[in-house]
């Protein structure tokens, strides 16, 4: 299988979070997908705007400010958003009402498409090893789970009141090479990323699909099979990364990081 092209460019994308670690790792790769790039944070962008992009601020606790950002918007890729576990205040402003302002906007504005960036963290409690597709029980590990359980459940309600259509990526560990052991079955490269969130912005009639982001592993933890409506596949492996991570001292028994998918994620806070 090839890296993703689109069958025709949109003319404008937009994507949240731009300034981020994965909007700067990503925004270039997205520039075949759309015939402008708009990009949005409230953090300055790490580069300048290249002639294809323009740079448009904005909280997204903003509610006018949001419905202004999607206005003459194809489609968009929300990587915005707070993105670690944090006090519930925090994920309120940015995550619960950012994603509201985002599917109003998008209601408000004509947007059909979104491609959210959804977590493991929304299954964070499942154990390791234990197999699960998109239709298992959501067991956020943290607020910050709750917060990407709530995305989903939004982008569930816009598609069947309005026809807005997502696809939310449960994104497993976006680095560019695995880290750690749990990172063996989590981690997906940022080719596979940007070739999944190519699917996920052109396949007609997806409605709203929950897929896992993470590249080939051989001990997956996540079936991807309700996904194949996408029609994307990994290209990428954390096999050649594995003898290095083994070759790590053990983790303790009682580490979270080997017990939970979520990982620490499962004992962040509280904060008060
Ligand atoms: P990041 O924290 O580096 O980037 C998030 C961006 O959102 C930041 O630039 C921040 O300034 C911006 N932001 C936060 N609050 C905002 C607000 N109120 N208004 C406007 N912008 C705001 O996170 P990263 O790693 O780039 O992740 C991108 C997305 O993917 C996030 O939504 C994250 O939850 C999700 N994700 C990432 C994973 C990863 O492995 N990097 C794994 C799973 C999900
Ligand atoms: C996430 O959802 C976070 O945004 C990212 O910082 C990583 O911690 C990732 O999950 C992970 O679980 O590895």
């Amino acid at each position: 299988m090839k890296d993703f092209m689109p069958p025709m460019p949109l003319k404008r994308l937009l994507m949240t979070g731009a300034a981020g670690g994965l909007g700067r790792e990503l925004r270039a790769r997205l520039a075949p997908f759309a015939e402008r790039l708009r990009l949005s944070d409230l953090a300055p962008l790490a580069a300048t705007p290249a002639p294809h992009e323009e740079d448009m601020p904005c909280d997204l606790a903003d509610k006018a400010g949001m419905r202004a950002l999607l206005a003459d918007v194809d489609a968009v890729v929300h990587f915005g958003g707070v993105s670690v576990e944090r006090p519930f205040e925090q994920i309120l402003e940015a995550n619960l009402r950012g994603v509201f302002h985002l599917y109003e906007a998008a209601r408000l504005q004509g947007v059909r498409r979104i491609v959210f960036a959804s977590s493991n963290h929304t299954i964070g409690f499942y154990r390791q090893g234990e197999r699960i597709d998109t239709s298992a029980k959501q067991r956020p590990d943290s607020y910050y789970g709750v917060s990407k359980c709530f995305g989903e459940d939004m982008a569930q309600m816009y598609f069947e009141r309005y026809g807005i259509e997502t696809v939310s990526i449960r994104i497993g560990s976006a680095l560019p090479e695995p880290q750690n052991r749990r990172q063996l079955s989590t981690w997906i490269s940022h080719r596979d990323l940007v070739n999944l969130i190519g699917h996920a912005l052109f396949t007609p009639g997806v409605g709203h699909t929950i897929v896992y982001g993470a590249s080939a592993s051989r001990d997956t933890w996540w079936d991807n099979s309700g996904a194949s409506v996408l029609g994307w596949a990994p290209l990428d492996s954390s096999e050649p990364y594995r003898a290095a991570i083994e070759a790590q001292p053990p983790l303790a028994d009682d580490d979270p990081n080997g017990i939970y998918q979520g990982g620490f994620f499962v004992n962040e806070g509280p904060f008060d």
